[in-house]
């Protein structure tokens, strides 16, 4: 734990801390650039409800004024909600000019892990990480949530990566970087809106606990970097795999058409994807990352 002046903890979050309650993690990008309004808001929300439900205190990290924020109020989630992408998205790159200018920036997984750990939390959850892009062997568009998974210690569940992403590739590099990938209740990595994608993981767990021992052994011995752990989403939610693979493919070929590059490429796919699918997209990923913050919430109380 990193206590500075550019780190405040929400005072429910504080007590947490003393009291050793079980915290999960969550972050913002997903609120001002991955959703729309007000559906951003409403997640947001409902998600830390449901983490509570499943007896974990939440934790949902951006930067307010130049302050690494560990634990937002609800006006502050609907104030990230309602600015969406006029709010810097805010990746490791990004944190030390944010703080230094004291701006606001919602944070992506890799910011959000160094939030989380500057506060010894060690589970998170959200929907997807970024990964590594198609054509990525051109364009060397690479997330720096890879390289935050081989250095920050904690826990990231996410619903496996969206077929924006080359997962193939992905999975090769967090296998480089040292990266546990961890199928909860599946032997293959899930691709976000559908549960299978064909990759093998390289561990199954279909306990719980069984995570919160390996998060626990990685600590103990000092292990450099943290963990993904991929959970499907729920059958009932899932979608068509070709049609939104097409919906994928159209995106993808509209952003290099329009030449989208940097950190606008994400969001711009995630905009997109839900045009194409009429919003139905929208509400597979609410659904997953749901089920996120219910697994994420039952293994930190396993800690
Ligand atoms: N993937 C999603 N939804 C998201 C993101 C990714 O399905 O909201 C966001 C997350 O905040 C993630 C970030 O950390 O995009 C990755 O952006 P980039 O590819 O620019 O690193
Ligand atoms: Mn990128």
């Amino acid at each position: 734990m990193i206590r500075n002046r550019f780190v405040t903890l929400s005072p429910e979050i504080e007590e947490a801390k003393r009291e050793h309650k079980p915290i999960v993690a969550m972050e913002s990008t997903i609120i001002s650039h991955g959703m729309p309004y007000p559906q951003n808001v409403e997640t947001a929300l409902e998600c830390q409800r449901i983490c509570r439900e499943n007896g974990a205190v939440p934790a949902t990290c951006a930067v307010i004024d130049g302050q690494i924020c560990v634990g937002l109020t609800d006006e502050q989630i609907d104030y990230l909600g309602r600015e969406g992408k006029n709010v810097n998205k805010a990746s490791r790159r990004d944190l030390p000019l944010l703080l230094a200018l004291r701006r606001d920036g919602a944070t992506t997984v890799a910011a959000t892990m160094i939030a989380a750990a500057s506060a010894g939390i060690r589970v998170f959850a959200t929907g997807g990480i970024g990964g590594v892009h198609r054509g990525a062997e051109t364009t060397m568009d690479i997330s720096a949530d890879l390289e935050e998974l081989a250095h920050t210690p904690v826990c990231v569940v996410c619903a496996g990566a969206k077929s924006i992403l080359d997962l193939n590739l992905t999975m090769e590099y967090l296998e480089t970087k040292g990266v546990p990938v961890i199928g909860y209740g599946t032997d293959e990595l899930p691709a976000f809106y559908t549960r299978k994608s064909g990759i093998k993981v390289p561990w199954r767990l279909d306990d719980p606990g069984l995570i919160a021992d390996a998060i626990c052994a990685a600590e103990e011995i000092g292990y450099e970097g943290g963990m993904l752990v991929v959970n499907p989403i729920p059958e009932e939610y899932s979608m068509d795999a070709d049609a939104i693979n097409k919906a994928i493919d159209e995106a993808i070929s509209e952003a290099n058409r329009l030449g989208i590059k940097g950190k606008e490429t994400t969001p711009f796919l995630l905009a997109k994807i839900k045009d194409i699918t009429g919003g139905s997209s929208l509400a597979a990923n609410i659904q997953l990352v749901y089920n996120n913050v219910r697994l994420a919430a039952k293994i930190a109380a396993s800690i």
